[in-house]
């Protein structure tokens, strides 16, 4: 069971394998990696598929014939190896253009131009049979105050948005966009910091129902938060269209670790979310390979990913299956939680009284949430 399959809809970011090292201390650790010798490895390696972000597949202001010869060579690997490109994005942060936003920039020539971009690469993911589209806001924020009225870059992103939306609808493409969340870094204070401020967002635009979520771990942990009540409330609120995998410890800048090498607890209780909740989408990892690591380290990290889904996925089932669990569930009212707390036919006048409730007697008992809690780690341990 802990060998992956395409089966098992694992799927990567060019830009994860792919990374360099380059960070704010030192330069390039690795060589560039070809994108196609990514596509294969990662086939090999089990995974169903590979994302990217218009710039990892050629470079930024490339000619068409540029363009064009590294889509072709990207897409042969692709028929060659059976993999599936599921999602794509745009880079909207790299270059010095969207050093103040993209969409919000306050300059409207960067809105304008970063608009256009997304458009062309839009093309090229439907063109490829991706469904979904991610738009991950790095460099819309600020880190002053006084440089940006919020709520005027909040009614342009709804503009940029509602305005790619129309896109798609003109063109019949067949891709949602999931926004993806996150606190803080590159700016100091980025928009739509976490699940619940995009949430809200897009309630506001156009097409709400064209438009969902791609949380990634490590940027609601930074931010203090739990990923798997975010999680729970993005698939509450069927807003749950794509998932960023890594791992995180606490709270400091973006790690971006390998999944399970965070906050490890943290991670059985999602893949037991995402398992038990009937989650039919990828399960997309972005992580950095760390700057120790040589390219067989990328590959190992990049195994690892996956195993410790599977691992995690297999102790999450037993989890669910032992009777000793159930039982303590049924013990700490889980169940009850699921039963609506007025019966059928009643309203609020069938509530009893507040002075014929025995509060004392009710507020005694324990909940027992312990020794399930307990019973979930000794599973995440195989020790039972
Ligand atoms: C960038 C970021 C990620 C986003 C990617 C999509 S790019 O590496 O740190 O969290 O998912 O734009
Ligand atoms: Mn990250
Ligand atoms: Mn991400």
């Amino acid at each position: 069971m802990s060998t992956p399959q395409p089966s098992d809809k694992f799927t990567f970011g060019l830009w994860t394998v792919g990374w360099q090292g380059v960070d704010p201390f030192g330069s390039a650790i690795r060589p560039a990696l070809d994108p196609v010798v990514a596509v294969e490895r990662l086939a090999e390696l089990g995974a169903y598929g590979v994302t990217f972000h218009d710039d990892d597949l050629f470079p930024f202001g490339s000619d068409v014939a540029t363009r064009q010869a590294a889509i072709d060579r990207f897409r042969a690997a692709l028929d060659r190896t059976g993999m599936h490109v599921p999602m794509v994005t745009t880079n909207l942060f790299s270059h010095p253009i969207f050093k103040d936003g993209a969409f919000t920039s306050n300059r409207r020539e960067v809105r304008r131009f970063a608009l256009a971009k997304v458009m062309r690469n839009m093309d090229l993911a439907a063109e490829l049979g991706a469904k979904v589209y991610v738009f991950w806001g790095g460099r819309e924020g600020a880190e002053m105050d006084a440089a940006k009225d919020v709520r005027d870059a909040l009614a342009r992103y709804k503009e940029g948005m509602d305005l790619l939306c129309q896109y798609a609808i003109d063109k019949g493409y067949d891709l949602k966009f999931a926004i993806e969340p996150k606190p803080n870094e590159p700016r100091g204070d980025i928009l739509l910091p976490t699940v619940g401020h995009a949430l809200a967002f897009i309630n506001e635009l156009e097409h709400p129902e064209m438009v969902g979520l791609n949380p990634e771990v490590g940027h609601e942990q930074m931010a203090g938060l739990n990923f798997v009540h975010a999680i729970a409330q993005a698939l509450w609120h069927g807003k749950l269209f794509h998932i960023d995998l890594n791992g995180q410890r606490g709270i400091k800048y973006d790690q971006d670790f390998i999944f399970g090498h965070g906050d490890l607890m943290s991670a059985f209780f999602l893949v037991d979310l995402l398992e038990s909740s009937g989650y039919a989408g990828m399960r997309h990892f972005d992580y950095k390979p760390m700057r120790t690591e040589d390219i067989d380290g990328v590959w190992t990290s990049a195994a690892a990913n996956m195993r410790t889904y599977l691992l995690l996925k297999e102790r999450a089932l037993a989890f669910r299956a032992d009777p000793e669990v159930q039982a303590a569930m049924r013990a700490s009212g889980l169940d009850s939680l699921a039963t609506p707390t007025l019966a059928p036919g009643e309203t609020y006048a069938d509530l009893p009284s507040v002075y014929d409730v025995d509060v004392d007697a009710i507020a005694a008992q324990g909940y027992g949430y312990v020794h399930l809690q307990q019973l979930a780690l000794e599973h995440l341990l195989d020790a039972r």
